[in-house]
């Protein structure tokens, strides 16, 4: 099974790889793990695959004088260009799963060609899932909690592959608030006027009726709580008989 870790900027991506892949290499599964993201200066798990040695942001940004957000942008135009080197590599790899740290910026890899491309492909080689995180540290109020269930849901569109979405840093939070939010939402909602206030209150009531709440797990990377429930979900989504109940 191919997992691609997919999220905003330190929310917690490359520690999740590390702490999920040795999770699971405790349990007697071969794990291998990939860097899909060239800006990264110092990685704490072994990227059996690193597109750095395709290119860096660093050097692109020292060579032609970018900044580091062109600097991303091309560096992702790039790697996508080279995509079927990962996927040879993919293919040709005889691990239970492959990790796949993706670049910091959530919008690059999922708004841009780098991600659907490489989904695309990778889904054609085994079953694929998309792990969306979000911190817990943006999580303040109920309304946030349907911003996670919406950009998972783009995740998803984009990357037409299953997505699980996670909370990440739950030990930075009160446990029991975090639980509590998606019961809030509408609540919240109503302290709020005018027609936005309708389309979100009609949004929180497609999106419980295709997707329980239950189904974002909430975890810490760091501490390593939560990692069987995210298991769990992982193969429950890429269940090929789709009860996701
Ligand atoms: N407290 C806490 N910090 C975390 C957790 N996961 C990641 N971090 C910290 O968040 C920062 C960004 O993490 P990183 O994995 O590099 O994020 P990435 O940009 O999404 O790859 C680092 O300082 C991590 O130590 C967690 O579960 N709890
Ligand atoms: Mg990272």
């Amino acid at each position: 099974m191919i997992i691609l870790f997919v999220g905003t900027a330190g929310c917690g991506k490359t520690t999740l790889v590390k702490s999920f892949g040795e999770w699971l290499e405790g349990r007697g599964f071969q794990v291998l793990y990939v860097n899909l993201d060239p800006g990264v200066e110092v990685l704490p798990y072994r990227a059996s695959f690193d597109v750095r040695y395709m290119v860096t942001t660093r050097e692109l940004m020292k060579a032609l004088g970018l900044g580091p957000n062109g600097a991303m942008i091309l560096a992702a135009q790039v790697i996508e260009k080279r995509i079927d080197e990962l996927v040879r590599w993919i293919n040709r790899s005889r691990a239970d799963y492959v990790l796949i740290d993706t670049p910091g910026q959530v919008e690059l890899f999922v708004l841009r060609g780098l991600g659907p491309t490489l989904t695309s492909s990778v889904k054609k080689l085994d079953r694929a899932v998309a792990v969306y995180i979000a911190d817990a540290e943006t999580l303040v109020s109920p309304s946030e909690y349907l911003i996670i269930e919406l950009l998972s849901l783009i995740v998803e569109l984009r990357l037409d592959v299953p997505v699980v979405a996670a909370v990440n840093k739950e030990d930075l939070v009160n446990s029991s608030k975090l639980s509590s939010l998606p019961l809030k939402i509408k609540e919240s909602l109503r302290e709020r006027e005018g027609l936005l206030v309708e389309l979100a209150m009609d949004l929180v009531d497609v999106i419980f009726k295709y997707e329980k709440p239950s189904r974002i797990v909430s975890l810490s990377a760091l501490k390593r709580t939560g990692l069987d429930r995210l298991y769990d979900l992982i193969l429950e989504s890429s269940c090929v008989c789709g009860d996701l109940t």
